[in-house]
């Protein structure tokens, strides 16, 4: 018994260790003195190297570690047994951090002018939420327990004088809450966020990028929700405003119906071939208009991108936008009232050397800079001069 208790205590001491880089139980050795430490000195893991975090963040079990303390936590969600096509998005999490490495959240782009640590705010990898793989409707729950539990945590309050409060104007009790980007996970994942965010802020707006609407009535009445039908059900809950936005829209339809039903949720559309004959400019004022100060909830089903550039994911369908098209939207949204993002259907089972997974990561730094940003960054200037926000 003594035996087992000691070697949990080394194993707990041994995790907490190595995620957290606080001293392990026992006695530490003086490691300066050894042949690696004397010879090269303190050394940092390699963007190839070390545990699996987002960017190399702080890694905590969030749910299960009372010291956690953040202002924008990334929470995976490894869930993919409400899809209708090809499964596979409970690795997504485990693929949008593998696609992460190589970047480094204090590291600006001439794009941004700026970088995700720079304005300020405290980011944490939450880790994943263990969901049973077994029974959807205990998943749910446990999904909406979790976004829940975080929620209501305490902000830290930043790591700079950059950081600026977000959410407290419009929580419905007046205090500041953490904002969560989710990694998924098949898309049904947004329905129990949804039901938590509606606790904290009430009805708010959605700001939805993906091939498919996700507005789909329930294709049976016992088994209503999935990954194609959760807008539906969100509005029958009334979780969301009327004042929600489509990007990127290129799916097949049943028929205009598809598109009066879509409204009736509360949804604007705008298709894939908007870019090509309305322009950037105006696909980002549209969103912008439509949203206007409400809070937001921004979810991006990575099939938005064209297949070339996202292979993995469960419902591919030909034909959509680069990568560099949609960080150039994603720029122009900054400054909306973002109450929490998540990116979806990342399946890198079909993938072909880590592209999805890296545009994954991709997305989800301008994510973070796009969440902290009061206003869309200046364009850069020339070549080589500097952007106005550096
Ligand atoms: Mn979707």
């Amino acid at each position: 018994m003594a035996a087992i208790f000691v070697l949990l205590l080394f194993r707990a001491g041994w995790a907490h260790a190595r995620f957290t880089g606080q001293e392990p139980l026992g006695i530490p050795i003086d490691v300066s003195t050894e042949p690696w430490t004397s010879k090269f000195g303190p050394q940092v893991d390699l963007g190839y190297t070390g545990p699996l975090s987002f960017s190399h963040l702080p890694y905590s079990r969030c749910l299960d570690d009372g010291l956690a303390r953040f202002d924008i936590g990334l929470l995976g969600f490894p869930f993919d047994t409400t899809t209708s096509y090809r499964p596979g998005a409970r690795f997504g999490p485990f693929a949008i951090r593998s696609g992460s490495r190589r970047q480094g959240l204090a590291r600006s782009t001439l794009a941004w002018g700026t970088s995700p640590e720079e304005e300020g705010a405290a980011i944490l990898d939450c880790g994943d939420v263990p969901l049973s793989a077994y029974d959807n409707v205990k998943a749910l729950d446990q999904m909406e327990a979790a976004y829940s539990t975080l929620l209501a945590r305490p902000v830290q309050g930043g790591t700079s004088a950059a950081y600026k409060p977000s959410t407290a104007a419009f929580a419905l009790d007046g205090k500041e809450h953490p904002r969560l980007v989710t990694l998924g996970g098949d898309h049904t994942i947004v329905l129990p966020i949804l039901r938590a965010l509606h606790e904290v802020y009430g009805p708010i707006s959605v700001i939805h990028f993906d091939a498919h609407l996700d507005t789909w009535p329930p294709f049976s009445v016992d088994e209503p929700v999935t990954h194609g039908t959760f807008f539906t059900v969100a509005a029958a809950e009334g979780l969301m405003t009327n004042t929600s936005i489509h990007a990127g829209i290129r799916c097949k339809m049943n028929g205009f119906s598809d598109i009066e039903h879509d409204e009736s949720v509360g949804f604007q559309v705008i298709s894939t071939e908007d870019i090509d004959d309305y322009g950037i400019a105006a696909v980002i004022n549209t969103i912008r208009k439509r949203i206007g100060k409400s809070p937001v909830y921004l979810s991006l089903d990575i099939d938005v991108l064209d297949p070339g550039y996202a292979p993995a994911t469960g419902t591919i369908e030909p034909g959509g936008w680069t990568v560099r098209e949609v960080k150039r939207i994603l720029r122009g949204l900054s400054g909306l009232n973002f109450v929490g993002a998540d990116i979806v259907e990342v399946a890198p089972a079909y993938d072909s050397a880590d592209i999805t997974g890296i545009a994954a990561a991709d997305i989800v730094y301008d994510f973070l800079a796009m969440m902290q940003l009061p206003s869309p960054p200046s364009p850069h200037v020339g070549p080589f001069s500097r952007a106005k926000h550096v």
